[in-house]
């Protein structure tokens, strides 16, 4: 069976509460081993809030999140209608670091495993770049070469060389993060650009007693909302992009200070996608694996 780590800027945006369920059903299911799930922001909600959307779920997976983060989330309102219904006094400070959780899972697992990125690079990226510790002897990039199938990372505006997507690119540490773990990943990484789920809208056929409907609206996605993290989950689920309707440019990726992505088309560890179906394939697609 696959193995996945996730990692989510949860809280940002409501997308991610789609691909959120989608991993947890693969999981629930038997179809997928979901590790673990990192949060790569950070509000006095996160860890709760994700919590109980999982507890609703009717699973519960590790889960971490990057203590230091300085990121201003702006609209928290569906992790303040999730929190209320995690244990009482949960509080960030019962979970781990997300980097530490990373090193862990990677460093535990008994196969191989892949990692799935909807948001900021920065705790892939510490776990990549991470020393030896007490979880393991091995170095970040040796857990990397020995362990991670291949990387999934929904960021980048691949429709045109000096991009500027905003995973990428909002804050300086996510710009750093993402600069160098595309220098320095070890392992293949598939790119599901911003151009990708702009104007793909799900979620919205969600009913009004799902959770799922309630933080759409919260957030305000009455109608849905955009689908770059769920098509990203999707993609990673089929495991090729043929079999989740796209077509793949392949070569090498390179992400500079600024946060502005570039492709040199060629032989090279990196792809990107794209659509080789109508919006309305993937709409079906995800509407199906989260309604
Ligand atoms: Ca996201």
């Amino acid at each position: 069976m696959r193995s996945f780590i996730l990692g989510t800027d949860w809280g940002e945006d409501v997308d991610d509460c789609l691909a959120v369920r989608i991993l947890l059903r693969a999981h629930k299911k038997g179809e997928i081993d979901l590790l673990g799930v990192g949060i790569n922001t950070r509000t006095e909600l996160s860890c709760s809030s994700l919590y109980a959307f999982m507890e609703n779920e009717g699973v519960i997976v590790p889960i971490g999140i990057d203590k230091t983060s300085d990121c201003q989330v702006q609209n928290i309102s569906y992790q303040k209608i999730l929190a209320p219904l995690a244990p009482p006094s949960m509080t960030n400070d019962h979970f781990e670091d997300a980097v530490r959780l990373y090193r862990r899972l990677i460093a535990q697992a008994k196969g191989k495993v892949e990692i799935l990125e909807i948001g900021f690079m920065q705790v892939i990226n510490g776990a990549l770049m991470s020393g030896a510790d007490d979880i393991s002897p091995k170095t970040g990039l040796e857990l990397f070469s020995e362990k991670v199938e291949r990387v999934w990372s929904m960021g980048g505006k691949w429709d045109q060389q000096g991009g500027l997507e905003y995973n990428y690119s909002k804050y300086p540490f996510t710009r750093e993060g993402a600069h160098s773990f595309v220098k320095n990943c070890p392992v293949p990484i598939t790119f599901l650009g911003w151009e990708i789920g702009s104007g793909v809208i799900t979620g919205g056929s969600a009913s009004d007693d799902d959770i799922l409907a309630r933080a759409l609206i919260a957030w305000g996605g009455e109608k849905g909302r955009e689908s770059w993290d769920p098509m990203l989950a999707h993609l990673a689920l089929c495991g090729s992009p043929e079999l989740a309707g796209y077509d793949c440019v392949n070569g090498r990726a390179s992400v500079d200070s600024d946060g502005k992505n570039y492709f040199e088309i060629g032989n090279g560890p990196h792809q990107y996608v794209t659509k080789a179906k109508p919006d309305s394939y993937y709409i079906n697609e995800i509407n199906n694996l989260v309604k």
